[in-house]
């Protein structure tokens, strides 16, 4: 219960910062509609993707693409 809501406040974070704090590879987490798409093999948006492409790339970071 802990862990979510520290995740929570950590994609809060995130979002105003616009920098992958905890290194998970998206910035303000990954979505939920991803994490269904992940669980379930599904393309339930049809954009191609299971599950979403990660904001920053091992490396570096990319704070121009974040898409919010
Ligand atoms: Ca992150």
């Amino acid at each position: 219960m802990i862990t979510i809501f520290r995740s929570i406040i950590n994609n809060q974070i995130e979002k105003a910062e616009g920098t992958d704090l905890n290194r998970d590879g998206y910035i303000g987490g990954e979505g939920t509609e991803s994490k269904i798409e992940n669980a379930t093999h599904i393309d339930f948006n049809r954009d191609g993707i299971i599950g979403r492409t990660p904001d920053t790339y091992p490396g570096g970071s990319n704070p121009g693409s974040g898409g919010y």
